[in-house]
């Protein structure tokens, strides 16, 4: 059996990163192999030779490594996240096209893989999480690495037509291609890989997930991420989740709650997601007094200018909804811009009446299976997600919506308030058995089996 090699930008070095659904996978299949974790040590130094660090944990080596002010500014904040991800989430118009960027963004791909391709063995496996490597493969079979290497992307692959925006679109095209399996979260994303290869680079697509392109055929299938369903089941009846929901309910003192929780992120559909909640105000007057909506988000990126005008907007939203509509008694719109721990979101979810996901665009979106593994399957809240999350491809029994209508949004909200329990249940039930299927264990067995014939663990 071959040990586990996994590459992304962060690890989970740091025993509390360890918590979330996909640093467990990754950890209990290096844990298994006895494998190695390579990224970026999250600090930034001028040390010429940025020699790996390793820290030994259970078994399981980390190897991190610096990066320079330089690397750090063009690779990830450039590149990575002023580029690919607006890019990647179809916001061209956020995107800081900058060839300088591109160039760092590939020496730091190529780097790592200079340091990584001497320590991997015969018989490992090697497993590159994001967007922040997509020249990975490439680089390590430079560096002399032969061996299987897969590729998950966790945003989601735009359509042909955005992914040429990218002056570089046919290099990262071509590079991703000497990965062996690449794996997308939805079936919309590999289609509109798969489209580009033929359109733009002759591929030839073979059925059964595989694709001839520039001499070798390679394995590019959807694999929808899960999350530990069983886990956030019973973080939702944890203690910690038990007080968070004592303490939200005696600020809501009887009235109906609807959360959201996401990243602050211009993907996650925040300012439109806000105005759905004042068109609920203005179109449905039964709820007004009668309905609490809490927004928890934390700032991320916060250096990043669009993220800082994103925050600007948000206040200003939220203001305008709670001074037109709020009363002596009552916040309509309740806006917290700080994270919570897991069982705390848990507590939360349980006791809500309406879990709102409503992305622009999102690889996945793990809030929404959450949401639906913390609800009493007795009196379930429902889900109202967004078509253009990646989940939305298995959540069919949620209300879908699009996020850009918000009066469609409001309607949805109303919608749920007043949905009789059996529709609840029914529903429920139908979401969350694909979500017990489909967890993050399916989802690393799926991509593995993919990767490794032999088998990892
Ligand atoms: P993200 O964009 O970060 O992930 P998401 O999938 O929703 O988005 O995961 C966010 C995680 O952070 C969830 O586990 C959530 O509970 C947690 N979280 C959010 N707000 C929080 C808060 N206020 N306090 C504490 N925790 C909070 C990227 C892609 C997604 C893809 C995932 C996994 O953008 O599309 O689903 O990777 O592949």
């Amino acid at each position: 059996m071959g040990r586990l090699i996994a590459i992304s930008n962060r690890t989970a070095v740091d025993p509390k990163a360890r918590a979330g659904g996909l640093a467990v996978a990754v950890w209990e299949s290096l844990k298994a192999t006895g494998g190695v974790w390579f990224g970026w040590s999250g600090d930034i130094t001028e040390n010429e030779h940025r020699v790996l660090h390793g820290h030994y944990d259970d078994g399981v080596e980390f190897l991190l490594t610096d990066l320079t002010q330089e690397e750090h500014d063009g690779y990830y904040l450039n590149y990575a996240n002023r580029v690919i991800w607006p890019v990647f989430h179809y916001r061209i118009d956020l995107a800081w096209f900058n060839r300088d960027a591109f160039t760092t963004y590939a020496a730091v791909n190529q780097r790592f893989a200079r340091q990584i391709a001497p320590r991997l063995q015969d018989g490992d496996i090697v497993w590159v999480h994001d967007y922040h490597f997509m020249l990975m493969a490439d680089a390590l079979r430079h560096a002399g690495w032969a061996g299987p290497t897969g590729f998950f992307l966790h945003i989601p692959f735009p359509a042909p037509e955005v992914f040429r925006a990218l002056p570089e679109h046919h290099w990262i095209a071509r590079a991703l291609c000497a990965y062996d399996v690449i794996g997308f979260q939805a079936e919309r994303d590999r289609y509109n890989f798969v489209q580009y290869l033929i359109d733009d680079c002759g591929a030839e697509d073979l059925g059964d997930g595989h694709v001839k392109v520039f001499d070798r055929t390679t394995t590019v299938k959807a694999y929808p991420i899960g999350i530990d369903a069983e886990g956030f089941h019973a973080a939702a009846h944890s203690e910690l989740a038990d007080e968070a929901a004592e303490r939200i309910g005696r600020f809501l003192g009887g009235r109906e709650f609807v959360i959201g929780v996401d990243r602050m992120d211009y993907s996650k559909g925040l300012p439109e997601r806000f105005e759905a909640v004042g068109r609920l105000f203005d179109n449905f007057p039964d709820t007004r007094g009668k309905v609490s909506v809490t927004q928890i988000t934390p700032p991320s990126r916060s250096k990043v200018e669009e993220y800082q005008e994103l925050r600007v907007e948000l206040d200003q939203l939220a203001g305008r909804i709670n001074g037109d509509y709020g009363d002596l008694d009552w916040i309509p719109l309740r806006y917290l811009a700080r994270s919570y721990q897991r069982e705390e979101l848990a507590g939360l979810f349980r006791i809500a009446r309406v879990g709102l996901v409503t992305p622009l665009r999102d690889g996945m979106n793990l809030v929404c299976k959450e949401f639906v593994m913390a609800q009493d399957e007795e009196d379930p809240g429902v889900l109202i997600l967004s078509e253009f999350a990646g989940a939305a491809e298995q959540l069919q029994a949620a209300l879908i919506v699009n996020p850009h209508d918000t009066d469609n949004v409001a309607e949805a909200i109303h919608a749920a308030l007043n949905m009789s329990l059996e529709e609840r249940q029914n529903r429920w039930r139908r979401l969350e058995k694909v979500i017990r299927e489909q967890d993050i264990g399916w989802w690393r067995e799926q991509f593995l089996k993919d990767l490794s014939p032999g088998g990892v663990n």
